[in-house]
């Protein structure tokens, strides 16, 4: 990669560098999933009540299992939407640990509803299982807006045991995987997600809002659920503990987590289940929304930008007619000779000969690279040449 060096004001060095707690309890009967054979968990955010940190968060699911969050610093707030209610993370620290659960999946069904309000990145978990002291992509599964930060939810990562590595499955190849549909939603905006995990086929499968998304291939194996962590993912990539990273910023409505591949028949139904009850309230969801999400512009590129823009006042950028690699460093020389460190620790010495006030010639001071040790080159090459005003 090449860089025009620029012209710049005379002795300035410049650097190139590329409270009450209350319980929120499963649905009522005459709101429940119209499948129910081999649902797992039941975790819907749909309760009556006031608007108020929640300790508690109770399946709805026959086993019936209460995530406790004792620390009110890390507490969801439940905010109504009409008459119904989604569970508000705060993207710092809130966040759900179920543990002692010790079940493990072979096959599953997981559906979640969220509405992300941003996206600063470094895979925000809407949903992990994890083994029991396990990085959750390595022992069970997670659901998350990937690695880079985004204005637009463009990036669902899936992983788990037998499907490692990330995944974005909005941007996975139409032609091989049915993927159709908007490549990205705008943050404030409840979703409904699908991932099937099918060892039958050996595939992945994923859907937004009922339509097809990309699918990776799956080695058959024993996911674990001991834990789950609901808004947020549990791992740590290197050495030490493994613990709750990554917190989610956003509403989480429901997840419904099937020990089962449900037929074609069935997920449809449970899309158009999530849809009436849920994708329904984004009209009214906006409304709650701040206004941050709500009335934000995003960025937009600047049209025809310069090579260089100055963000100090009193500077005059001129581009002149000498290309060298990778400058890292540029400097005036007590007696004007402009001189450039480059990132392999070449050195040039650049000089003006049709005296128009800009260099134009580069003539190669020191080419450090093959001949002095990496962390000492540059400086032994000034002191070899003499130059000692760095
Ligand atoms: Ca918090
Ligand atoms: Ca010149």
């Amino acid at each position: 990669m090449c860089c025009h060096i620029l012209h710049v004001a005379r002795d300035v060095l410049l650097s190139f560098v590329t409270c009450t707690a209350f319980i929120v309890c499963g649905m009522t009967a005459s709101s429940a999933p119209p499948v129910t054979e081999g649902l797992r968990h039941e975790w819907d955010a749909d309760s009556t009540g006031q608007s108020k940190a929640i300790s508690q968060w109770i399946s709805g699911s026959g086993r019936k299992i209460r995530a406790e969050q004792p620390n009110s610093d890390l507490q969801p707030k439940r905010v109504m939407i009409g008459d119904k209610s989604v569970l508000r993370f705060d993207g710092d620290n809130d966040v759900f640990r179920i543990v002692g659960l010790n079940e493990t999946l072979k096959h599953a069904t997981i559906f979640v509803v969220a509405a992300p309000h941003s996206n600063q990145g470094d895979f925000r978990g809407l949903v992990s299982a994890n083994g029991k002291n396990q990085r959750d992509y390595e022992s069970g599964w997670n659901i998350d807006l990937g690695p880079g930060p985004s204005n637009r939810v463009n990036f669902i990562n899936i992983e788990g045991k037998g499907f490692g590595g990330a995944f974005n499955v909005l941007s996975f190849s139409g032609s091989q995987s049915g993927t159709e549909g908007p490549e990205s939603l705008p943050l404030g905006e409840l979703f409904a997600f699908r991932l099937t995990i099918d060892p039958q086929n050996k595939l992945v499968s994923t859907a937004l809002n009922g339509v097809t998304k990309g699918t990776r291939p799956f080695t058959p194996s024993d996911l674990k659920m001991d834990e789950l962590t609901l808004g947020a993912r549990f791992y740590t990539n290197g050495p030490g503990e493994h613990q709750v990273r990554s917190p989610f910023h956003g509403d989480l409505a429901c997840i419904l987590i099937y020990d089962r591949v449900l037929s074609e028949t069935e997920t449809p139904q449970i899309d158009r289940y999530l849809a009436e009850k849920y994708l329904s309230l984004n009209p009214l969801l906006k409304s709650t929304l701040p206004k941050s999400i709500n009335s934000s512009v995003p960025l937009v590129h600047v049209e025809n930008p310069r090579p260089v823009q100055m963000l100090v006042p009193g500077f005059d950028v001129k581009e002149i007619p000498v290309t060298l690699t990778n400058v890292n460093n540029v400097k005036y020389r007590p007696d004007g000779k402009l001189v450039t460190l480059c990132y392999n620790g070449d050195i040039h010495i650049l000089s003006d000969e049709d005296g128009d006030g800009l260099e134009d010639k580069a003539e190669l001071f020191c080419h450090c690279a093959t001949r002095l040790p990496q962390r000492s080159r540059s400086d032994r090459c000034f002191e070899r040449k003499g130059v000692n005003d760095r």
